[in-house]
């Protein structure tokens, strides 16, 4: 099994929680803020750092350092929602350089397959390299566990097989094409962004994480802007926690539903407990 998800399965059965927070908001400050709000009840935050104002380079005390340490201190992974799709070289170049040096502080990445497998050799080139030059950060535990019970400085790789949007052009053929090029690169590839488990064969341990998530309000907690429907205006297509977990999903990845609310720390518990007990309650089946 992927190191990174050896330890996040030890998150969820620690934490309780099945829950990944997307950072869907646009300033520095505020997805810093979310990040403390809800570290204690999510077990990943998923970031777009291509939508924040005010990102500050610096390294070491820079953006990516401040949201390495919310990991450190709630012990959760950080997956940086890029969705590379370039040719392997640029996807590299991405991946490392500019202002957001993504291979720095995310854990894990997501990729579109469409330019082929040799993006993913790119991608897993940088992602074992950094590794290897934090030798004394690559000790883990059993658990998976890096130094004191953080996240390790493993790397990982989501490719996206299915999408959540109405109209998607990924059709059956392109995910079944997914699965199998992943299974060509299981040293780096974790699993799936898609709407449904894809281990098929006895040796596939992928891990899926699922967006299009949402809870109806909740009159004595809800006090969000946007209030998640079936649908959104522009396409996203939403099914609840308990749905996405019963059907096999490992973790659910709410935005709007949590991000817009005044008390996203709460939003989030909420939505934790609910995919919690269909959890359990998978389990027991
Ligand atoms: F790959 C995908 C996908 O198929 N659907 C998505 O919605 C990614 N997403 C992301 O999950 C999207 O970019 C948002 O960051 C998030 C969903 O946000 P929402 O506010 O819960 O709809």
């Amino acid at each position: 099994m992927h190191p990174l998800t050896i330890y996040l399965f030890h998150l969820i059965h620690s934490k309780k929680s099945n829950l990944c927070v997307s950072a869907d908001i646009t300033t520095v400050p505020s997805m810093l803020s979310l990040a403390d709000a809800c570290g204690p009840h999510m077990v990943v935050f998923k970031t777009h750092a291509d939508i924040l104002s005010g990102w500050d380079p610096t390294p070491v005390t820079g953006t990516g350092a401040k949201l390495a340490a919310l990991a450190r201190k709630h012990r959760f992974l950080i997956f940086e929602d890029r969705k590379f799709a370039d040719i392997g070289s640029t996807a590299q170049l991405q991946y490392e350089g500019g202002d957001y040096r993504i291979l720095e502080w995310a854990h894990i990445v997501n990729a579109h397959v469409i330019s082929g497998p040799d993006m993913i050799r790119g991608l897993k080139e940088m992602g074992q390299g950094w590794v290897k030059k934090h030798d004394d950060l690559k000790g883990m535990n059993a658990r998976g566990e890096g130094k004191v019970g953080e996240p390790p400085e493993e790397r990982g790789l989501l490719l996206l097989s299915q999408m959540s949007s109405a109209g998607n052009l990924l059709d059956e053929a392109y995910t079944k094409k997914t699965v199998s090029i992943a299974r060509t690169h299981r040293d780096f590839v974790m699993g799936f962004i898609a709407l449904e488990p894809m281990n098929s064969e006895p040796e596939d341990d992928f891990v899926v994480m699922t967006p299009g998530c949402s809870l109806p309000p909740d009159q004595s907690l809800d006090d969000s802007e946007f209030v998640p429907g079936a649908e959104d205006p522009l396409g996203q297509q939403y099914v609840t926690p308990r749905d996405l977990i019963l059907r096999g999903c490992d973790v659910i990845i709410v935005g709007r539903g949590i991000c817009n609310s005044k008390i996203s720390g709460a939003k989030a518990e909420q939505y934790k407990k609910v995919a919690w007990e269909a959890y359990e309650e998978r389990l027991r089946q």
